[in-house]
């Protein structure tokens, strides 16, 4: 879909193009951001502006505090599988055991706090999907480490940590929820629609309650209800004994908002081992795109087996895909 841009857009764009320091292309920028049209068809272009407005506003508050401990993109970590999911949360929450039980990775696990140093990445495993998860070092209202700025910017979702065997645990997960907004970074409900402010991250986020085979939990999980309202969806779990970790697995994939789409060429049987996972909603012509590149815009139609069709049936590039839907595309 074309967008239309009023001419002062490219006024702006051409000062953006034109600046030297960052500080005035983030001018530039923030004056594009306020002149594009809000609509469908802008879309995408209002999702590479608010990234880049994102980067560069961060990236000019990094400048401000001082040479950074570690170089820029030492803690990248390239998406893999059907996407990110972060954990945040206070010292001694638990994050690096839950990690240690959802996959393979081995980060050191202690009981004090300020154990983990750096982000520790895992592939958790989910029926034919994989989500990557990333254990982080603990946030409080004095430490934070400034990768995390980066690393939350990366990722897709996050799991904010609430420690059961402990009085101080609501305030504590408050004072991560604080200390985030301070860096730009927003933890909000899955499905909320994106903040407007471009200079902020909206990460979906899910509370996880660990440690709830402490004694005290349940009296401690009331207290927390009521001290953090109901904003998130809410998982009690014990990581070391294992309650809630099945439903938290699905949970962790769900928040992706993610759907799972398998290819198949014609006459051939579809290949049900490694599925596309474009975000819930996408069309035909969203899911050639990931095929490649220019079958995006080459693709005319396909035949669909699976919800809300007959089975082959034939659909338009604009038809929306659900599910576990198997897609056969014609150019
Ligand atoms: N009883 C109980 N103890 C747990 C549970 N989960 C973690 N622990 C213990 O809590 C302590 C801290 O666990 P970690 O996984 O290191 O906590 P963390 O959140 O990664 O801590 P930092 O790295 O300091 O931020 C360890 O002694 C764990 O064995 C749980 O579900 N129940
Ligand atoms: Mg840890």
């Amino acid at each position: 879909m074309a967008v239309n841009l009023p001419p002062h857009y490219h006024d702006a764009d051409a000062r953006y193009k034109k600046a030297q320091t960052p500080e005035d292309k983030l001018a530039a920028l923030k004056e594009m951001w306020v002149l594009l049209p809000k609509h469908k068809a802008s879309e995408k272009v209002q999702a590479e502006l608010k990234t880049k407005i994102s980067e560069l506003t961060d990236q000019i508050e990094q400048a401000k505090s001082g040479p950074k401990k570690a170089a820029p993109g030492t803690f990248k970590f390239p998406r893999q599988g059907a996407g990110q999911v972060v954990f945040l949360g206070p010292p001694n929450a638990g994050k690096s055991l839950l990690l240690t039980k959802l996959t393979k990775a081995a980060p050191a696990v202690a009981p004090y706090p300020f154990t983990t140093r750096e982000p520790v990445p895992g592939m958790m495993d989910h029926e034919d999907v994989r989500v990557q998860l990333i254990d982080m070092p603990p946030v409080t209202a004095d430490h934070y480490e400034s990768f995390t700025t980066d690393v939350t910017r990366a990722a897709d979702a996050a799991v904010l940590f609430l420690d059961l065997s402990d009085d101080d645990g609501p305030a504590a997960t408050q004072a991560v929820v604080e200390r985030l907004k301070v860096a730009r970074r927003e933890l909000v409900p899955p499905g909320n629609p994106p903040t407007d402010d471009p200079t902020t991250y909206a990460l979906p986020t899910l509370l996880v309650a660990n440690k709830c085979d402490d004694e005290a939990a349940d009296i401690r999980l009331e207290i927390a209800r009521e001290a953090l309202g109901s904003t998130y969806p809410l998982h009690v779990v014990s990581a070391e004994r294992g309650d809630g970790l099945a439903e938290l697995r699905a949970a962790l994939y769900g928040v992706l908002g993610v759907m799972r789409v398998y290819t198949k060429q014609p006459g051939k049987p579809a290949d049900m081992t490694n599925p596309f996972t474009p975000p819930i909603g996408s069309t035909v012509a969203d899911v050639a795109g990931r095929v490649h590149r220019d079958l995006e815009d080459a693709v005319k139609s396909a035949r669909v087996w699976g919800t809300a069709v007959h089975d082959g049936q034939t659909v338009g590039r604009d038809h929306v895909l659900h599910d576990k839907d198997v897609v056969e595309l014609h150019t």
